[in-house]
């Protein structure tokens, strides 16, 4: 399928893989370019020096476009954002913030940007500042999310910006691909189906509890700082919402999520780690490889576009 998402990145399917913390490896991400679709290493809360390893074990694994995530809340975000020139990479997303400070180094390096954004007031300033596209990230989503739902945002994104618009947030299948495009989307960004990926590192609790999920079963913590993240609801997030309606400080609950998603990716703690996962966990059902999720969606997509 072709779009002006496809053109931009060379890549043969308007599907990229979301940029996720912990979760977005090397693996995964080469695994995803190979299929056809766009990878991306997620940066998240790491240093400088593990993202340039992530790179550069990637270029070994694929030859075709791949991205990185920056996480804009990382300390060493300066760094990171010059490694990521330095090594060539041909793509980046942003999440968490805004990225214009980073923006001209990253265009002169001739690097594509796709700032991911929760409001159209966002997308219209990312479209100024020089973006390539953007991700139209709805609150469905996993990790740190928005407020506004992906149906309401990618079409008022879609009238607000001339750059193309991918959309995300909610969308697992083939049905969520098509109406993405109904919306005025020229691809998608999924997160949660790639986590249970074979090709996917994380650790088989993680995994399994994803497939477990039903509809309701994720939830939003951290409301009240400012932080609001998507998770599947566990022992840590009832006692972190107990301690938010008690009017916990800031630090008793950073104290509980600090190195939480570690926990719940590396050791498999879902009990008491975080166990980030979008509401479309609930239609994820089984373990396949990338190259088998792509061709999944594609397939049923395209049935539903052609009828
Ligand atoms: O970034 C994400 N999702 C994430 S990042 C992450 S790691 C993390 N861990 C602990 C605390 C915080 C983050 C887990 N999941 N998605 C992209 C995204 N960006 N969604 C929403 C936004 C966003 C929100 C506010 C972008 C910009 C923004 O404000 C811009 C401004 O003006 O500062």
């Amino acid at each position: 399928m072709k779009t002006r998402v496809t053109e931009l990145l060379g890549i043969e399917y308007p599907i990229i893989q979301g940029g996720m913390a912990w979760v977005a490896t090397h693996e995964l991400a080469s695994a995803v370019s190979n299929a056809g679709g766009l990878g991306i290493i997620g940066a998240g809360g790491a240093p400088a020096s593990w993202v340039r390893e992530q790179i550069q074990a990637a270029k070994k694994e694929t030859d075709k476009p791949f991205g990185v995530n920056l996480m804009l809340m990382n300390p060493e975000a300066d760094e990171i954002a010059k490694v990521l020139v330095e090594e060539k990479v041909k793509v980046v997303t942003t999440g968490a913030g805004n990225p214009a400070k980073y923006m001209d180094m990253w265009k002169a390096a001739g690097i594509k940007v796709i700032p991911v954004v929760a409001s159209v007031a966002l997308a219209k300033l990312m479209e100024r500042g020089g973006a390539d596209a953007v991700v139209a990230e709805g609150t469905e989503s996993g990790g740190h999310i928005g407020s506004q739902t992906t149906m309401t945002l990618v079409p008022q994104v879609v009238d607000a910006v001339s750059i193309p618009v991918i959309a995300a947030g909610g969308i697992a299948d083939g049905r969520g691909f098509a109406a993405a495009m109904m919306l005025g989307a020229e691809a998608v960004q999924m997160g949660t189906r790639f986590v249970v990926a074979e090709e996917s590192t994380v650790h088989e609790n993680y995994k399994d509890r994803i497939i477990k999920a039903k509809d309701i079963d994720s939830e939003v913590t951290g409301m009240s700082t400012g932080h609001p993240i998507r998770v599947i609801r566990n022992k840590m997030t009832r006692e972190y919402l107990k301690l938010e309606k008690e009017g916990a400080t800031l630090d008793e609950l950073e104290h509980l999520t600090l190195g939480a998603l570690r926990k719940a990716v590396v050791e498999g703690d879902v009990m008491y780690g975080s166990v980030m996962a979008g509401q479309s966990a609930g239609l994820v059902k089984k373990k396949e490889t990338c190259a088998e999720i792509i061709a999944d969606v594609m397939n049923t997509a395209q049935k539903l576009l052609n009828r």
